[in-house]
């Protein structure tokens, strides 16, 4: 597939095998110019917030406000981004996240994978990576080593997406095809600066990895127990700017990070479910 093709809804019976063998998807121009944008401007106000607060403490002097946001974060916070953290979540808990959930194209496709009303899931991720950051590059783990062993017969699809064209040099995704099919595995904490939880190198199979280059309006979808990673960002300005997302098949259980334990349902599409308003959604953070 080139990056000018787009994907057709609904997926293919070769998708579907594909999902159902290899744990993954990478479908094609599924998110519009429209949402990405809006994505986009809710991480700059965070960026703005930031370098706000680093004037303020006298850390920096000129704001950049000219500057693009692919590569205002970097050229101005530089190595004090690390004090923000290595992703955000309810900083950019906005509208605009909420309609990219929404995506109608990302919403079929999910609505297929799960076979069900389509239920979206509260954990998200902001994702910027600056070049040769190491706080932000993300070893081997499933998405069911932070949801616990309670989610391992559950489907929550994460649908990453990123905010530039991403390829091996500056931090894409790597999946391990096949190894949803292994049940949930161990996971410890890294002793590398991220703190992330990852899984000993002997569980990767290493003939099965797949790098996943991704231009604008890509979507890789791939299944909670799938085991991925990102690379290190070794080259450019450009900070590495992604979002992940999550939905969940209904009627499974969502994982130990669940709306802070209410009974919430998140509901994005329906034909016997009231779905979600976003006010009721903004609530929830
Ligand atoms: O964006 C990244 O660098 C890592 C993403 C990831 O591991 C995830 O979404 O689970």
């Amino acid at each position: 597939m080139n990056t000018n093709q787009k994907q057709k809804i609904p997926l293919s019976s070769e998708q579907m095998d594909q999902w159902e063998n290899d744990g993954y998807l990478l479908l094609k121009g599924v998110v519009p110019e429209s949402a990405i944008n809006g994505v986009r401007d809710s991480f700059a106000s965070v960026v703005d917030g930031i370098i706000r607060e680093l004037k303020e403490d006298g850390i920096i002097k000129d704001e950049g406000s000219e500057l693009p946001f692919e590569t205002r974060l970097l050229q101005v916070a530089g190595e004090h981004a690390n004090r923000f953290g290595r992703s955000w979540r309810n900083q950019v808990a906005t509208p605009e996240i909420f309609d990219l959930h929404h995506a109608p194209l990302l919403v079929d496709a999910i609505g297929q994978l799960t076979g069900t009303d389509v239920i979206g899931h509260p954990v998200f991720n902001a994702r910027p990576k600056l070049p040769g950051q190491q706080l932000t590059v993300v070893p081997w783990h499933q998405d069911s080593g932070y949801f616990g062993t309670v989610s391992e017969s559950s489907l929550i699809p994460t649908v990453w997406i990123p905010l530039v064209p991403v390829d091996e040099s500056n931090g894409c995704l790597q999946v391990v095809a096949g190894s949803h099919q292994l049940g949930v595995v161990n996971h410890h904490t890294e002793e590398r600066e991220g703190k992330f939880l990852e899984v000993i190198d002997e569980l990767i199979d290493t003939s099965r990895i797949v790098t996943c280059p991704m231009a604008l309006g890509d979507a890789l979808v791939f299944h909670n127990l799938t085991l991925h990673r990102s690379l290190p960002h070794t080259t450019s300005e450009i900070i590495r700017w992604a979002i992940d997302i999550r939905y969940l098949r209904d009627g499974d259980h969502p994982g130990t990070i669940y709306w802070n334990d209410s009974d919430f349902k998140w509901v994005i599409r329906s034909q016997t479910q009231p779905v979600t308003p976003v006010t009721q959604w903004l609530e929830m953070w």
